[in-house]
């Protein structure tokens, strides 16, 4: 017999049904078993004479054929869209067993540790609210993609293995390729901006890697960038409408079609419309100054606390949890971003924060040939080393610019989630492959740095 999906068999009343999945919940009653069938469409109850069902446990895999039968009125559950039907069983067959679950998966809150969670991963995946975490950011990666390609992007697929690091700093992880020095990308920038000199418009959806030297609830060591970048910009402020366009479509893709994911995390989504508001920092570090008397005003960032102050701001006085911040210092952005024509200190760059949080990184590019040249070496680089991309300057490069999304980092933040790990599957970061590092044996004795992060994070 053909299977057929558990939210089918709503409508097969007084049919006969053949239909798999996991054992969701089981309960006794004399001489009846109801086992909750779990497929990736939803749940069924199935009734079963006890001792077809006698060996079942929860999580059990099944194919079970029977009847659909209508449910007594007393016996009608409003909650599953199946919820007034039930398969009389006539045919069980157990497709595996299954161990007992180190804990229960059928409570609505998973009550269980952040190491718990991210330790029994391939299970703890199974919760309804877990999985609906994940339904959420498959729908923000294709809402970005459809609306990228609605607006005349390119989708390319970026290396992850690159011969130079490309965001600054020391967060990158050196691999050893055949001998030489390779690095697992930091970011698509160099190669979303050689493809803007082929396709002028591109995009991608892509691994990003930062060897984070600490344990934070927004960072991760590898996580999904979601890159866009654009030539003939006629000013730097085009990127952030496109941001702008690209955010609000997200959102309102989000609230269509993912009512039932933010009602479990009691979450809305902000209303659109508000053009937001776009502030330099040091205008956000004088705001945030006056309202709370922290003096950050000579830093070249915001701190965590700084960016949830400021989308507080913005929240109180622009009826938006969104706010641009924009001209960020030169020498903290990385050597390919455009100063400002008329405060060379500062550059047309620009963060997005939501809710607290930097969602985007974006800004305009120094796409003169003779100017970057300057740059790479002002910020140490080495021209050599960055050969094979300036050939797109050299050979003439449109005034461009572009932006990055955290893919995680957006999930985080609509759903209201503590900690970045909750929004990727299987979060790397200092003290975890999959599994603890603390528990397996480590090459070298952990540095004290590594062994406090560790603690932090068990
Ligand atoms: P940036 O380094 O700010 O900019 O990264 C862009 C966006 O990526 C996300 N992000 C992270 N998410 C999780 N864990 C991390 N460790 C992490 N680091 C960054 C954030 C951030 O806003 N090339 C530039 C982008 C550009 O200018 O186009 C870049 O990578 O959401």
């Amino acid at each position: 017999m053909q299977r057929i999906l558990n939210i089918e068999t709503a409508k097969k009343l007084n049919k006969k049904v053949k239909v798999c999945g996991w054992v969701n919940s089981r309960r006794d009653h004399g001489g009846i078993v109801f086992l909750d069938l779990r497929d990736r469409s939803g749940i069924v109850q199935v009734v079963c004479p006890s001792k077809l069902a006698k060996d079942i446990k929860d999580e059990y895999v099944l194919a079970v054929e029977g009847k659909v039968n209508k449910r007594p009125a007393d016996m009608i559950n409003p909650k599953l869209e199946t919820g007034k039907i039930e398969i009389q069983v006539s045919k069980i067959e157990i497709l595996a067993k299954a161990a007992s679950l180190p804990f229960d998966l059928r409570n609505q809150e998973l009550k269980v540790s952040l190491p718990t969670l991210l330790d029994y991963r391939p299970i703890t995946l199974r919760h309804p609210k877990i999985k609906a975490i994940f339904r959420v950011q498959e729908k923000i990666i294709e809402s970005f993609r459809k609306n990228m390609k609605d607006l005349g992007f390119f989708e390319f697929q970026a290396p992850t293995i690159v011969p130079v690091a490309t965001e600054g700093g020391a967060e990158v992880f050196r691999i050893d390729y055949f001998d030489y020095d390779a690095y697992l990308a930091q970011s698509p920038q160099l190669y979303k901006q050689i493809l803007v000199g082929v396709f002028e418009r591109v995009f991608t959806v892509t691994r990003a890697y930062r060897a984070e030297p600490s344990v934070t609830t927004r960072h991760l060591c590898e996580y999904i960038s979601l890159d866009v970048e654009m030539g003939f910009i006629d000013s730097w402020e085009d990127l952030m409408d496109i941001c702008q366009i690209l955010i609000y479509n997200i959102f309102s893709d989000l609230k269509k079609n993912c009512k039932k994911e933010l009602k479990i995390f009691g979450q809305s989504i902000p209303s659109l419309g508000i053009p937001i508001p776009r502030l330099k920092l040091r205008e956000a570090q004088e705001i945030i100054f006056e309202r709370t008397g922290r003096d950050n005003r000579r830093e070249a960032d915001l701190t965590p606390e700084d960016e949830k102050e400021i989308c507080q701001w913005a929240k109180e006085k622009k009826n938006t949890e969104l706010v641009f911040i924009t001209h960020f210092p030169s020498k903290k952005r990385p050597f390919y971003t455009y100063p400002d024509p008329e405060d060379p200190e500062y550059t047309l760059s620009f963060d997005l924060l939501y809710k607290g949080m930097e969602i985007v990184t974006g800004g305009q590019r120094i796409h003169e040939y003779e100017k970057l040249l300057k740059n790479i070496k002002k910020f140490g680089g080495k021209v050599k080393d960055f050969k094979f991309y300036l050939q797109t300057f050299k050979y003439g490069m449109p005034p461009e610019g572009g932006f990055a999304l955290g893919a995680e980092r957006i999930t985080k933040q609509v759903l209201g989630l503590k900690n970045l790990r909750e929004a990727s599957f299987f979060p790397r970061d200092m003290a975890r492959i999959d599994q603890r590092l603390s528990t397996l044996k480590p090459k070298n004795p952990p540095s004290p740095r590594l062994r406090r992060a560790r603690k932090k994070n068990d």
